[in-house]
């Protein structure tokens, strides 16, 4: 079926998706194949989501190139050739760009458009879509792959009007904006600040780094791919697909089966070692306890600690850069290059706030609560997301009875059946997002999970000419339950983590564990067994 405007300002669909990154390209190209009328928006003027609007110095993802890519396509794998172990931002933008021409995706996406607001209507059972330019699509389904990490968290720093130089978001970073010379001050210091700090670094003449919460940083070691590497991955790039989908993390890692504590101190310590010098996100499968013993957690977090000492010349510096209010892991894992050697350059100067906190922006710079001051001309905000659900609290979603989406997940978080629907709100379904693996796993093994659940259970209903799908009530709140339950059995939720992980980085957010922490696998066998038992979950109409 194709696409029919009803007039000018609006388009009848089987199916809009929205956003056009990853998931959203995907979602596309499945559901066209599939043989719906289906159209795709996307606020940026290109393709690419997150990679698109992340294009800050040192942005590079912490999944490998090979496997953080599509497995949908035998040609297309066989025929992209990846550069580095970690693939740059640009070089993931370069694939997703090439994606949408090699399928031909671009005539049915509609860039710059961003969805505003979107209602439910159960008589026709037919969401409108309002876009910021007056436009309106009608569909039957509502495809929401907007991304977990879409919206940057609102700003939050004291009297930050009164800076009167140049202020930039790592989101949404001006393309060929040049910091030689300046005097730059960053603002956080997670898995973005930790990028940008380094790479900026390079680049200005001083930079001062405000931090108020250390975080563990495990070195990437990215490297160029070595002569027949990519060959020797394309040979058996079937299996090595399906090793990845096997794996919880959705990507396979050689973990250690062995537990920290009941090895000895001396075989510990080399594994920590061995481990570190690898690089990457595989440092914490040096055990399989780690993110379920304290004991464990602990031996690994000296380990660091013991290494930021290594590595940090000044004593005093090293001691703030070491984190030890949480378990490592309990925050997003951070890997960066050259992190904390960044801090032995003579241009860059570590500003702990945790002790002594921002008391004031000024117009060259900021002052401290005990009067200390700093100045500079750049101000870069590397300060995080409204994870999960920014995307859709910012639009006004109303679905049955004129339920507003915004008032139910303000007030109790996302509840969702399976991470993919939520009551109230019919033929609605999240991709990857809040419910499901998502942010814990490698996204694309996760999104493409999702998206052919949903292309299925599209099929399923076409077939059967039934016109609805909804989070059943009493299986949404066992599963949200379900979801906190599995993060409670692991050290996640602990400490003083402020994790973004369960909405503790947004003031008033409610604070619930987004993510399903069980991986890929058993999420898996949840969704297999709800569409085996004609979607058990869900009430289909
Ligand atoms: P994160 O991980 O939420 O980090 C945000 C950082 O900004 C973190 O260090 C925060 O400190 C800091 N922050 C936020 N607000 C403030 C204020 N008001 N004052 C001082 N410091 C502040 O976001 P990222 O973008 O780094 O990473 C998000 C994910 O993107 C990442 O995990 C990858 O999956 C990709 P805090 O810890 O709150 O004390």
């Amino acid at each position: 079926m194709a696409a029919a405007a009803v007039d000018s300002a609006t388009t009848e669909l089987d199916v809009l998706v929205v956003g056009a990154g990853f998931a959203g390209l995907y979602l596309l190209h499945r559901l066209r194949k599939d043989g719906f009328a289906v159209r795709a928006v996307e606020s940026a003027p290109e393709v690419g989501g997150t990679w698109y609007w992340n294009r800050y110095p040192g942005a590079r993802c912490d999944v490998e190139s090979v496997d953080y890519s599509y497995s949908w396509d035998e040609q297309l794998q066989q025929e992209w050739d990846w550069k580095e172990k970690y693939p740059a931002q640009g070089d993931i933008l370069a694939y997703l760009k090439h994606v949408a021409d090699r399928f031909d995706l671009r005539k049915d996406i509609d860039f710059e458009t961003t969805v505003t607001a979107a209602t439910w209507d159960g008589q026709s059972c037919r969401w409108t879509a309002r876009t910021s330019d007056g436009r309106e699509y009608v569909a039957q389904f509502l495809l929401m792959a907007v991304g977990c990490l879409s919206v940057p968290k609102e700003i939050d720093l004291p009297g930050v009007d009164a800076f009167g130089g140049q202020v930039l978001r790592t989101w949404g970073w001006p393309e060929g904006t040049d910091l030689a010379g300046r005097r730059v001050c960053v603002v956080g210091t997670g898995s973005t600040g930790a990028q940008v700090i380094p790479a900026l670094a390079e680049e200005v003449e001083h930079l001062t780094v405000v931090q108020r919460t250390p975080n563990f940083v495990i070195p990437t070691r990215n490297r160029p791919l070595r002569e027949g590497e990519l060959e020797a991955i394309k040979a058996d790039y079937v299996a090595r697909r399906e090793r990845n989908r096997n794996h919880p993390a959705g990507v396979f890692r050689a973990d250690n089966p062995k537990n920290a504590m009941e090895v000895d101190e001396a075989e510990r310590q080399a594994t920590f070692q061995e481990r570190w010098e690898g690089g990457g996100i595989n440092f914490l499968g040096a055990f399989a306890d780690l993110m379920f013993d304290q004991a464990a957690n602990d031996a690994i977090c000296d380990f660091v600690r013991a290494k930021i000492d290594e590595i940090v010349d000044d004593p005093k510096v090293a001691e703030l850069l070491k984190p030890n209010s949480y378990p490592l892991g309990a925050k997003r894992p951070v890997v960066a290059t050259d992190y904390y050697e960044t801090f032995n350059r003579p241009n860059v100067e570590l500003v702990d706030v945790r002790q002594n906190p921002i008391e004031s922006f000024t117009p060259a710079g900021l002052r401290l609560a005990d009067g200390e001051q700093h100045e500079f001309d750049t101000l870069v905000l590397a300060t995080g997301f409204d994870a999960f659900t920014g995307a859709f609290t910012k639009m006004d979603i109303r679905g049955r009875d004129g339920l507003r989406l915004r008032d139910v997940w303000r007030e109790h978080g996302p509840r969702t059946s399976l991470g993919l629907a939520s009551a109230g709100f019919p033929n609605m379904l999240m991709v990857a997002n809040a419910g499901s693996p998502s942010v814990l796993a490698n996204m694309v093994t996760a999104i493409e999970q999702h998206v052919d659940w949903i292309a299925e259970l599209l099929d399923y209903m076409r077939v059967r000419n039934l016109r609805s799908i909804e989070a059943d009530e009493q299986a949404q709140e066992k599963w949200v339950a379900h979801v906190e339950e599995v993060a409670n059995s692991t050290l996640w939720p602990n400490g003083d983590s402020g994790s973004w992980y369960r909405g503790a980085n947004v003031d008033g957010k409610p604070q619930i564990f987004m993510p399903y922490a069980g991986g890929v696998v058993e999420y898996g066998k949840a969704l297999e067994h709800s569409a085996a038992n004609d979607y058990e979950g869900f009430v289909l109409a």
